[in-house]
């Protein structure tokens, strides 16, 4: 029997709230890794689009706003954004959805109440309570193998299925020189120039960071600015290592591209700015590339539409995420209605790109509700032409857009 509309709204809702999410991109880590996992309400507080936010009110230098404490930067942050004005910017909504969504009384208006149930609870038990409250199984983290912190853990080993492995590789195509020290001190024999072994050295740091983490995919973050091919050490690292190690492996290499890094130096980690990139440097990966296979986020509201019909030609080529400036109500509504029009099902609507570990909780519960409105309509839409659905088929789609359509594309080989 076909659905009517009520039904379509019910049926969306169900299988929205229910799914089980595999986020493709975090920058969280298990708890095993010490002080690398950022979790509650200071870090919360802390977070830079926050950060951004204050400064847009305060007069004093950046460095006396770094000089503060943790605990005194979320005051300051608190004051600013949630007492003396309203906080209805997505990120400062974001704290709100949290904190009503672990039963604190928002109301209240109380940091140091709030404060009091972070400081007592234990983390391990705080972890199991954000993936079941968020209903998530498994984040992506970011892992770059150049951080020296991070390597130690690594070295370590560890065992948490939950966290999936995904092996950044800034560090080694924007900033060569310095990747290559640190490969010569860890006793790869490689070379600025390129010369000798440098090449199968590079393949082998790669295939040996992938298998240490299990990594899902290789990733890079690129500025806006970027072209391919490229005659730079960047555009020969991609072409002889990473594509042939990641063809081989058969794994994805993500990009994510369009960043302008430290616009504004004196904001740190908020400093990073956005610019149009060039849709042809994608297009030429998966066109010349046809057996690799390549996940791709944009940073700029003017790449989406060129990066969905990408995607129409190039069936190596899984569009992912409404990135960073792109994670608002507005955009997410506007750019997964657009995908879904040029794509049906197959892309991946969204990842939260979560700092702090409790933001896996209100980027996922927004979006949940943006695509689940997009899906309502499209099904609607669909039911007005006589096409029978079913809440199983709405069940099949949901579980492909929130996880499944990862998971078949690193399968898939080309
Ligand atoms: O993975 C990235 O490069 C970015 O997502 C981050 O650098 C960025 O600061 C992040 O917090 C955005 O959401
Ligand atoms: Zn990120």
């Amino acid at each position: 029997m076909n659905l009517i509309e009520g039904e379509i709204k019910k049926a969306v809702y169900d299988a929205v709230e229910t799914v089980e999410i595999t986020d493709v991109h975090t920058h969280l880590y298990p708890p095993s890794f010490g002080k690398m996992l950022l979790w509650g309400i200071d870090e919360l507080l802390n977070y830079h689009y926050l950060v951004a936010e204050t400064m847009r009110w305060l007069d004093i230098p950046y460095e006396d706003f770094w000089a503060m404490s943790k605990r005194q930067q979320a005051d300051l942050i608190w004051k600013t954004l949630f007492i003396d004005n309203s906080p209805y910017s997505e990120a400062c909504r974001g704290v709100l959805t949290n904190l009503h969504k672990l039963g604190f009384d928002v109301a209240s208006r109380d940091l140091e109440g709030y404060r009091k149930y972070f400081d007592s609870v234990s983390l391990e038990e705080y972890v199991d309570r954000i993936f079941k409250e968020g209903r998530i199984k498994y984040v992506v983290m970011t892992n770059d193998p150049f951080n020296e912190e991070e390597r130690g853990y690594w070295l370590k080993g560890y065992k948490d299925a939950r966290f999936k492995g995904a092996l950044r590789l800034d560090v080694l195509l924007n900033n060569w020189p310095d990747a290559c020290t640190k490969l010569k001190q860890w006793g790869y024999v490689v070379s600025e120039d390129f010369s000798g072994e440098t090449i199968a050295e590079i393949r082998r740091f790669l295939r040996e960071w992938m298998d240490r983490m299990e990594a899902v995919y290789m990733a890079v973050s690129l500025p806006w600015d970027f072209v391919y091919p490229e005659d730079s050490p960047r555009g020969r690292i991609i072409e002889e290592c990473v594509l042939p190690v990641a063809r081989d492996a058969n794994k994805p290499f993500a990009l994510m591209i369009g960043v302008k890094r430290q616009l504004n130096p004196g904001l740190k980690d908020a400093g990073d700015g956005v610019g149009k990139a060039d849709i042809r440097a994608v297009e030429y990966l998966c066109a010349h590339y046809p057996h690799n296979k390549f996940m791709v986020t944009l940073l700029s509201r003017e790449n989406q539409h060129e990066l969905a019909v990408a995607a129409r030609k190039f069936r190596n080529l899984m569009p992912f995420g409404c990135w960073w400036f792109l994670n608002n109500p507005s955009l997410i509504d506007e750019i997964t209605r657009m995908r879904s029009e040029l794509l049906g099902v197959s892309f991946i609507p969204q990842h939260s790109d979560a700092r702090v570990l409790d933001q896996l909780i209100y980027k996922w519960s927004h979006s949940r509700k943006i695509i689940a409105d997009v899906l309502i309509d499209k099904y609607t839409d669909l039911s007005k032409t006589g096409w029978v659905i079913t809440p199983q088929e709405i069940k099949r789609d949901v579980e492909k857009l929130f996880g499944g359509n990862f998971w078949s594309f690193l399968e898939r080989k080309f």
